[in-house]
């Protein structure tokens, strides 16, 4: 099974093997967490991961749940529903990176745990 982590931060600072976008279809990079992914990962870092073999540790925003304005309670449930419906092969960890309270609050509610 894959270990979820929840916790409340800015998703470019941490240390993990992958980060998933909310990206747009042109991949250039927008606002939100999208453009900020962008402006932490330079063309070195991009290159860097190539030859990567697989991740195990995954941060994921809240995708969708702000410019976009999916609802958060959906939102929540389907990501935490979806990663615990992955099969577990390589990816040993995924990490729900909040960018507020009231975020953290609700996945934790769909992950059952507590800080
Ligand atoms: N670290 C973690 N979470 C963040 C960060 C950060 N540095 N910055 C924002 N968030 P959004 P979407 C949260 O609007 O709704 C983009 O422009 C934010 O508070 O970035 O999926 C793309 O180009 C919110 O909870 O993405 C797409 O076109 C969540 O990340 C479009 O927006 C997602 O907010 C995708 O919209």
């Amino acid at each position: 099974m894959i270990e979820i982590e929840i916790i409340q931060g800015d998703i470019t600072k941490l240390t993990v093997d992958a980060i998933v976008n909310a990206a747009n279809c042109s991949l250039l990079g927008g606002g939100g967490v999208d453009g900020a992914i962008h402006r932490a990962a330079g063309p070195e870092l991009l290159r860097a991961c190539i030859p990567l073999n697989g991740c195990e540790t995954v941060a994921f925003p809240a995708i969708s749940c702000g410019v976009y304005g999916y609802p958060w309670e959906a939102a929540t449930e389907i990501a935490v529903k979806s990663v615990r419906e992955f099969p577990a092969q390589k990816v040993k960890k995924v990490i729900f990176c909040c960018f507020g309270e009231e975020m953290e609050k609700l996945y934790r509610e769909k992950v059952g745990s507590r800080r």
